[in-house]
């Protein structure tokens, strides 16, 4: 079984959100998704959620290309992530690009092209908030 995992905020989920998950999926058969947490995500990305960790968890459960959603509690947790669930490739938008390079000691590391035009940022926007 080829193990794929990717990490994220995925809050206020959106169609660019799903298609990272639809394309990372397709690199193996068991896709993982370290979920940021509320604290990890107000003291290191300085991002205030609107839906909860366990909302959150709830919603990307829900999606065909998940099987499973852990906690995203630190940005150290990558190697021993890797290790322990025996991942075979890390992916992430290429927003990251570079950004986790260390991780090819460990597994194949493949940054995939953003989908354009649309973020949590730009939806509140439009929404006013
Ligand atoms: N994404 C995308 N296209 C968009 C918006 C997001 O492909 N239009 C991707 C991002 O590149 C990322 C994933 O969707 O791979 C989740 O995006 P965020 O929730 O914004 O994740 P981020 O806050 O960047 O957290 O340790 C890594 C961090 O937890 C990543």
């Amino acid at each position: 079984m080829k193990k794929v995992i990717t990490y994220g905020t995925f809050d206020l989920l959106h169609y660019g959100h799903i298609q990272l998950l639809r394309r990372a999926k397709a690199y193996g058969d068991y896709l993982i998704v370290a979920l940021s947490t509320d604290e990890f995500n107000w003291n290191e990305k300085q991002k205030k959620c609107y839906f909860s960790y366990e909302q959150r968890k709830i919603l990307l459960e829900s999606i065909r290309y998940v099987d499973l959603v852990i906690p995203e509690e630190n940005w150290a947790q990558k190697v021993s992530d890797v290790q322990e669930f025996k991942v075979d490739t890390f992916v992430m938008g290429d927003d990251w690009e570079g950004k986790f390079d260390f991780l090819k000691d460990y597994c194949d590391v493949v940054y995939l092209p953003r989908t354009p035009e649309i973020s949590t940022t730009q939806i509140k926007k439009d929404l006013g908030k």
